[in-house]
């Protein structure tokens, strides 16, 4: 009996992401309720031969709902994901709102899918299940199975993230900007307040008082709940770059045990959902261009930190659409272990 389903902030650039991601794996349902604002209420989306009118998101959107796909903002699923669960509804929340909230379980489904054992669709309970950050999820796709075979004790990343982490409308003033520096018109700075085109800066999250911003600790602490291990020692820096949806981060790795390049480049190529591009000769490693749309995260630069002792650290970088494996392929995959 295949499920009911609602995407929450289907006009969003995830939301067209979910439906896409949903088409894509013939993920079998057996209604699809497209919820958004108020705003956006009463917009036509044709999906799979249908044409489907955008429903305003209120309390009595989930009656009779399995499974809803929540991308729409924190305060969004602060507000309507514990109503939904209420009413039996499986929530799959993209916002950072219930992640570090003991419970509820933080998945990327190649990683640590025994955190939502037990949460199924059809034993009439509703739960919540959160996708980690975008930036965690492409990080630890490559990081997790050098860590299962050698333990990370600290992991240092530096981020290079695309316009699409900060939603459709950055996208749109990347491209708009791009077009007026080009053209020497003063660029239109409405998202970020500053020229995004041919610049990069600090990721755009609040700074907090240790000097991080947001984005950063979330790699940090996202990072010991997935692996289950608190004392794993994270660091982070966070740079937004001219690129419009896929991110790249450079990877840092100390090991409680050894592990030469060699092994981890064939402990990568095994790996599920990742895909190894590392040709010195050519010097062709992973894109974000490359990667933007697809569902495998690529790693490459795969070597040996020589700042390191032996063969205890390793320097890898990594590449993967940060709307697809990022969010709504992540969250799509989530929802297929609950059937
Ligand atoms: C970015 N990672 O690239 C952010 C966007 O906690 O889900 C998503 C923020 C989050 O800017």
């Amino acid at each position: 009996n295949a499920p009911s389903l609602a995407v929450v902030g289907v006009t969003g650039a995830v939301g067209q992401e979910f439906l896409s991601v949903l088409a894509d794996r013939d993920f079998p349902y057996r209604s699809i309720k497209m919820l958004a604002s108020k705003r956006s209420a009463g917009q036509r989306i044709s999906f799979e031969d249908r044409n489907y009118e955008v429903e305003e998101l209120t309390a009595d959107s989930f009656d009779g709902i399995d499974i809803a796909l929540f991308s729409a903002g924190g305060s969004i699923s602060k507000q309507f994901g514990p109503i939904a669960v209420d009413r039996g509804t499986i929530v799959v929340d993209n916002s950072s709102a219930f992640r570090m909230v003991d419970g509820v379980p933080l998945v990327i489904p190649e990683v640590n899918p025994e955190a939502m054992d037990g949460i199924k669709v059809g034993n009439g309970k509703g739960a919540l299940i959160a996708n980690p950050n975008c930036s965690t999820i492409i990080c630890l796709m490559a990081a997790t199975p050098l860590h299962r075979h050698s333990k990370v004790i600290r992991m240092v990343v530096s981020t290079y993230q695309a316009a699409s982490g900060a939603g459709a409308a950055a996208m749109r003033e990347l491209e708009l900007q791009t077009h007026e520096v080009l053209e020497g018109k003063q660029p239109t700075c409405d998202i970020f307040q500053r020229q995004y085109a041919f610049n990069l800066f600090s990721h755009n999250s609040s700074v907090l008082p240790n000097g991080y911003n947001e984005e950063e600790m979330k790699l940090v602490k996202e990072t010991r709940k997935i692996w289950n291990d608190s004392n794993v020692r994270v660091t982070a820096t966070c740079i937004r770059v001219p690129v419009m949806r896929a991110h790249a981060e450079s990877v840092n790795l100390q090991f409680e045990k050894p592990l030469d390049e060699d092994k981890a480049r064939d402990i990568l190529k095994n790996a599920p959902g990742l895909v190894v591009i590392d040709d010195r000769a050519s010097n062709n490693f992973p894109t974000p261009l490359e990667v933007s749309k697809k569902d495998d995260v690529a790693v490459g630069r795969i070597r040996r930190d020589v700042s390191q002792e032996g063969n205890h650290g390793l320097d890898i970088f990594v590449c993967g659409d940060q709307i697809r494996k990022g969010a709504a392929l992540n969250a799509i995959q989530i929802a297929e272990m609950l059937l």
